[in-house]
């Protein structure tokens, strides 16, 4: 079993400066290190490197609509390299408009994925309901086959196509939902648990349906997206666009404890560490050590101590 991680230092779906040094405090934090001592060989396969256009107009209120374009059909083809190498995915962001190149990399090598997005958002906005314009509120909208006919063709996304019904996606983690969003959400059926959910069901019972829903009719590869902001500001606080009343530690981990344990799991995104946005160095090192327990959960670190690899002493 081999895991690749590829860092996308790109912020340009949002404004706020910062997110593109979160494969830096991640990496900074461990990462490899704790994946190496899995039983994985890892692969770091680095940073991509992304070219920034001095002309970039908005684009029907979207904001730097060809720079964004031009980085996710980047990543979308190192995305698909690493799947089709055969290695398990993670990608480090960055903000979540690069969720467009990684679910579309990931797509092109595996058809029958599914989607799991952990976020206070729903990140479904099109151009036309965007209170914002920024794009990281805006990628889901980019994938799904039923909305197609509400998005206008934006420069730099001629490369696009969706590859999601809005069947094969749950939405976990939700509090902050824009007007626009949740009338796409409704309007589709598409199934989603908010922080409410999650108090009122508990996390291993929203997990035991999220994975129903996905994996009932037939075992298909993960992509999970992970939005730190998912995560309570408490434990999370170098982020963007936090809002309070978030997941608890606990809930965190066991929702990629039960990610790794479906054997599943073939792309995942960490994404939204912005490290210029903590108080202090200790909150941008809380923020980053939390993304490295989510990613080494999500791939198999358990609680319950030794991994089978280890073998069994004489
Ligand atoms: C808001 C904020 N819904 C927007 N979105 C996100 O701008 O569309 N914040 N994703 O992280
Ligand atoms: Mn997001
Ligand atoms: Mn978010
Ligand atoms: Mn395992």
């Amino acid at each position: 079993q081999s895991v690749a991680v590829l860092g996308a230092p790109f912020s340009r779906g949002q404004k706020r400066r910062g997110v593109e040094h979160g494969p830096k405090v991640i990496r900074d934090a461990g990462l490899i290190e704790r994946l190496s001592g899995l039983d994985y060989s890892v692969h770091d396969f680095g940073d991509l490197h992304f070219h920034h256009p001095e002309m970039d107009e908005p684009y029907m209120g979207v904001k730097f609509p060809r720079t964004v374009g031009a980085a996710n059909k980047m990543l979308s083809g190192a995305v698909s390299r690493a799947i089709g190498a055969g290695h398990t995915l993670v990608m480090l962001g960055g903000d979540h408009s690069l969720g467009i190149g990684s679910v579309s990399g990931h797509a092109q090598q595996c058809p029958d994925l599914c989607l799991i997005w952990v976020d206070a958002h729903a990140d479904v906005n099109t151009p036309m309901t965007s209170p914002s314009g920024n794009l990281h509120g805006q990628p889901v909208a980019f994938m799904l086959k039923e909305l197609q006919d509400k998005m206008p063709d934006i420069p730099g996304f001629s490369w696009t196509k969706p590859v999601l019904s809005s069947r094969d996606l749950v939405y976990i983690g939700l509090r902050d939902v824009d007007p626009g969003e949740y009338h796409i959400m409704k309007n589709l059926g598409i199934q989603y648990f908010t922080m409410r959910d999650i108090d009122r069901l508990g996390i291993q019972r929203v997990m035991e349906v999220t994975l129903d829903h996905l994996l009932a009719r037939k075992q298909r590869p993960i992509h999970l997206s992970f939005d730190i902001d998912a995560f309570d500001p408490s434990l999370a606080p170098a982020t963007g666009t936090a809002v309070n009343g978030g997941l608890t530690y606990r809930e965190g981990i066991y929702l990629t404890e039960e990610i790794h344990n479906t054997g599943l799991l073939s792309v995942m995104d960490l994404v939204e560490v912005n490290p210029m946005l903590g108080a202090n160095h200790e909150a941008v090192e809380a923020t980053a050590s939390l993304a490295v327990d989510v990613i080494a959960s999500s791939l198999g670190q358990t609680r319950e101590g030794a991994h089978a690899s280890i073998g069994v002493p004489p």
